[in-house]
Parts: C-alpha cells; sequence; structure tokens
C-alpha cells in the first residue's frame, strides 16, 4: 500500500514497498539490521513508538508479526546518541552482536541461534564520553573490533581500537591514535583501503577552514601509527568527514572506496566526495556537488545491479522534490552509482521518495540487507513526519 496519491504525482518509477509497518520513532536510531540469529536471512530491529521490536527474515522476507519484543531488554540500554546501534560479529561466531553506545557506555549483546540474548549483556564503562563509533577487523583475525573517539585533554581526541576475541572485547583498548588540537574532531570509518585483508580506519578532523580524513592500515599485530592517506578537498570551506562511511568497492577494482559528506560552512548542504582505495594509497576526494547533505544517512548496501560494484546507499531527509510537484523536506532513499567520472548519479524523485507532505523526511533511518535471503540486496526507511498519518516504515526487496 502506498501513502502517495499517485493521480498527483508523477511518481510512476517508485515502486510500491513489500513490507510496512506504522509508527517509528524520529531518530536515525530507528532501525538496525543485522542476521542475529545466523539463520541466513537478516532481521530488522525497530525502534517503534510502542518499544523495540525485532522482525526476523526468512524466504518471505519480513513477517506482519513482531518476532520478538526487545523492549524491556534493550530499552534502558538504547540510544542514538552519539552512534546509531551497530552490528558486528565481535566474538566472530558467525551471529551477529549489537553494540549499543550511549553517553560514557558501551553495551554488547551478542547473538546466537535463538537471536540477540538480552538476558546477559556486556556493559563497559568509559572515562569520558565516547563520541563517534565503528567497527571492523583491523588485525584480520576475524573478529570484529571497535574504534572509537574519546575527548583528549591534550587537545582534540584519541581514537581507539578496541579488539574483539573469542570471549568478546578483550579487557582493554590495545591501541590509539592521537595528532594534535583538531585530530579526530569528526567521523570514523573502517574499511579495507589497500585491499590485504586487514580493515583499515579513516579517522575525519580538522578546523575551521580545512577539514581532512586520514586513514591508517589494520595488520596482523596491530594498526599503523603513519597515515596511509591524508585527504583534503580542494576548496576552502568544503567540509569533508562530518558523515563518513565504509560502502565497499565502488569501481570494482578489488579496493574498498570510502564516502564522505561535504558540507560548506553556512547551511550544510553542498555533497558527497568519494575517494577510491588502492594499494600504496587513495585518490583525493571528487566530489558530487548539489546533493543536500543536511543530517543525510551514507550506508553500504552492496551490488544490486550485479556489475561487480557495489553502490551506495543514501537517506536525504530533508531532500525537495521540484516542480511541477514541489514538496519540501519530503525525503528520499536512492540506491547512486558511482560513474566513469567518479561522481554519482544524483537522487531524484524517481528514487524511493515516499509521502506528498511536506517536512515527511523519508530516510531520517535507513537500514540494508537481506530479509528475503536472495542474495540481492533490501533496504528499509522511514518516514517520522509523513503530515496528520501516522509515521512508517517500507521495505523494498530486491532493489535493482
Ligand atoms: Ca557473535
Ligand atoms: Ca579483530
Ligand atoms: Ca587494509
Ligand atoms: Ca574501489
Amino acid at each position: 500500500m502506498l501513502l502517495l496519491s499517485t493521480a498527483s504525482l508523477a511518481l510512476a518509477t517508485v515502486p510500491p514497498s513489500d513490507w510496512n509497518h506504522a509508527n517509528v520513532q524520529s531518530g536515525a536510531d530507528a532501525l538496525v539490521a543485522g542476521d542475529f540469529d545466523g539463520d541466513g536471512y537478516d532481521d530488522l530491529i525497530v525502534h517503534s513508538v510502542t518499544g523495540i521490536d525485532l522482525y526476523e527474515g526468512s524466504a518471505n522476507g519480513l513477517p506482519a508479526p513482531v518476532s520478538r519484543d526487545l523492549t524491556s531488554g534493550l530499552q534502558q540500554y538504547w540510544s542514538g546518541y552519539p552512534e546509531v546501534p551497530l552490528t558486528l560479529d565481535v566474538d566472530g561466531d558467525g551471529y551477529d552482536d549489537l553494540l549499543l553506545s550511549r553517553s560514557q557506555e558501551f553495551t554488547l549483546v551478542y547473538g546466537g541461534p535463538a537471536g540477540l540474548v538480552t538476558t546477559w549483556v556486556h556493559q563497559v564503562v568509559l572515562p569520558s564520553p565516547v563520541y563517534q563509533v565503528a567497527t571492523g577487523d583491523l588485525n584480520g583475525d576475524g573478529y570484529d573490533d571497535i574504534v572509537f573517539s574519546l575527548d583528549n585533554a591534550a587537545g582534540g581526541r584519541i581514537v581507539y581500537w578496541w579488539p574483539g576475541s573469542a570471549m568478546g572485547l578483550v579487557q582493554f583498548p590495545a591501541f590509539s591514535w592521537s595528532g594534535g588540537q583538531v585530530f579526530g574532531t569528526a567521523d570514523l570509518a573502517v574499511f579495507d583501503a589497500n585491499g590485504d585483508g586487514y580493515d583499515d580506519v579513516a579517522i575525519g578532523g580538522g578546523g575551521y577552514a580545512t577539514r581532512e580524513v586520514k586513514v591508517y592500515r589494520g595488520g596482523p599485530v596491530a594498526p599503523s601509527s603513519q597515515a596511509f592517506a591524508t585527504l583534503q578537498t580542494t576548496q576552502a570551506y568544503r567540509y569533508l568527514g562530518e558523515h563518513l562511511a565504509a560502502v565497499g568497492d565502488l569501481d570494482g577494482d578489488g579496493y574498498e572506496d570510502l564516502v564522505s559528506t561535504v558540507s560548506d560552512a553556512y547551511n550544510g548542504v553542498y555533497g558527497f566526495a568519494v575517494m577510491r582505495g588502492g594499494s600504496a594509497g587513495m585518490s583525493a576526494p571528487v566530489v558530487t556537488p548539489g546533493v543536500d547533505t543536511q543530517d543525510p544517512l551514507i550506508h553500504w548496501i552492496g551490488d544490486t545491479d550485479g556489475d561487480g560494484d557495489d553502490e551506495l546507499l543514501v537517506g536525504i531527509p530533508y531532500y525537495d522534490s521540484p516542480a511541477p510537484n514541489p514538496v519540501s523536506n519530503r525525503g528520499v532513499v536512492a540506491v547512486l552509482k558511482l560513474q566513469a567520472n567518479n561522481r554519482f548519479t544524483q537522487p531524484s524523485v524517481g528514487d524511493y521518495a515516499m509521502g506528498n507532505t511536506n517536512d515527511n523526511q523519508f530516510g531520517s533511518a535507513i537500514a540494508a540487507g537481506d530479509f528475503d535471503g536472495t542474495g540481492q540486496p533490501d533496504f528499509v526507511g522511514t518516514s517520522p513526519y509523513p503530515g496528520g498519518a501516522a509515521s512508517r516504515i517500507d521495505a523494498f526487496y530486491d532493489v535493482p
């Protein structure tokens, strides 16, 4: 069922959603996907207005009824600040685990054959509030690790590497990076930039005029303290690194690539930049301008069209659809392809733009996964403010 009045809008290219659900919280932390019970179908956790619900994926996709009510188990740890909940396999057992971060606290909830085990959670209290969190396997041992940033008393932030193990997180973080007054003050992402099988970490930071992203290599013993790449835009006041995402291999050359938002000094609306991985370093940012990057979400989705290159999933909640049917802040979720000139296709209302009301803000939360196990990526997005109607989530399976 579509919310749209299709008679009034030229939206023939937007397909009806494959699954929907009413009532969702407004934040970016409303959705989390992962295969918590290891059955090969991704599951979806929804932060709804009534609590936290899990929908188990299956060959039929997501079910209409709630599979498990996780409210009593997770509500006390759930927060969109500083980082939306993340999925990782910290103990390498093949069951996805859930990492919740809140102020000075991490909470790990382990997956297992029966799904997330909320009766025993691992809580970690940090010495000061955490700012940014990312996950991946920097030492290539099969256990996902956590990378996170805390304030540095000497200025800027300290970014820590905390390895996973068969028993979960090891006792203490094992490595850190720091570097002056503005180091690490923006986002983090973990991806394999140089294709050696060890994930690498991108650390954003910088001052008023210039912001940059530094990339450090992972390795079998410890990550490198020397930057593998230092990336800046060529224009002053074009801020790189505010939102970073590991998005897979966008150009199919075997090296994972990095995407950042690029905002300007005034209203945060400018575009997306791609920085391509490589064996000896990373390519300078190439910016696709003209994309509304006010509170965007950039996300891995995989290879949707089967051509060997991964695509980029974006949620742009403040997207305005153009004349002849202008709707401000309706929001759009789009699967963007990297073109030969290293710029992205522009999102348009022909992508997934739901709702026909101003301030609908579709894409305020997004998640990608394979909920129906076909091997073809699926995604979900929220419409938190659909003007008069109940907020809702729409899922689209096997996106082209
Ligand atoms: Ca696990
Ligand atoms: Ca590891
Ligand atoms: Ca690497
Ligand atoms: Ca690449």
